[in-house]
């Protein structure tokens, strides 16, 4: 018998995509042609960090780190991160970008001690992406597939959409090429209100290694989010 718990989350997934979808293809281009002049215009940046100045008054959880000489927030293993947002102008969506780095042996959609190795982000209390990801090398009879660029569960080679696929590993192999890879991830959201929370988490797994966090690991090296208006 499958866990009613995984099917609740896989349920909330689908309707996660089916509101994203139904305003990318139906909401917005309605909009546009009851309208015909109408844009999609990204107005106001209210938030923007790549962590030098140290500061994290806005997030809980926030842990400030250095990676291959750069500052970044990290680093995390089994945690949550949330970014808190008030006094909004007013919006119809937010555009957020991610630069996050994931670290040493992300082991993508395999299952068992070492997986799946899950990324998410969300706004508010609606997920925009529930990912995998793998720094695992393939060989011509062996590979652990990772989600990303697409949804889990799909099936992408290692690196699939990396902006940077061959940085150095950070603990388990540090300095060795080519385990740490490094994706600039964005997403324009549906979004009213003068509030918002944009949360990152993991439920990365490796219950067999003794220092997990040594093992498998991520941090944020920006984040910046602006408001989109439809006029
Ligand atoms: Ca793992």
């Amino acid at each position: 018998m499958k866990n009613p718990i995984a099917l609740w989350d896989l349920s909330r997934h689908f309707r996660t995509k089916l509101l994203q979808s139904a305003w990318m293809y139906v909401i917005f281009p309605v909009l546009c042609i009851s309208g015909c002049q109408s844009t999609m215009s990204e107005d106001i940046q209210v938030y923007v960090s790549d962590f030098a100045s140290g500061d994290l008054s806005q997030i809980s959880n926030g842990n400030l780190g250095i990676f291959q000489d750069k500052s970044v927030m990290g680093f995390y293993h089994n945690d949550t991160v949330t970014l808190s947002l008030e006094g909004l102008p007013a919006h119809d969506a937010l555009r957020i970008t991610v630069e996050l780095y994931v670290h040493d042996s992300w082991d993508g959609n395999v299952t068992g001690v070492g997986g799946p190795d899950l990324w998410v982000m969300a706004l508010d209390d609606t997920e925009v992406l529930r990912t995998t990801f793998s720094n695992s090398p393939c060989t011509s009879s062996y590979c652990l597939y990772q989600s990303f660029p697409g949804s889990h569960p799909s099936f992408n080679q290692p690196k699939s959409g990396a902006t940077s696929a061959n940085l150095p590993g950070r603990c388990q192999y540090q300095n060795v090429a080519g385990w740490t890879s490094m994706y600039h991830i964005t997403r324009i959201i549906p979004h009213r209100g003068n509030r918002a929370s944009v949360i990152f988490w993991d439920e990365i797994k490796q219950t067999n290694a003794r220092n997990q966090l040594c093992d498998e690991s991520w941090s944020i090296g920006q984040i910046t989010v602006s408001t989109v208006s439809i006029q």
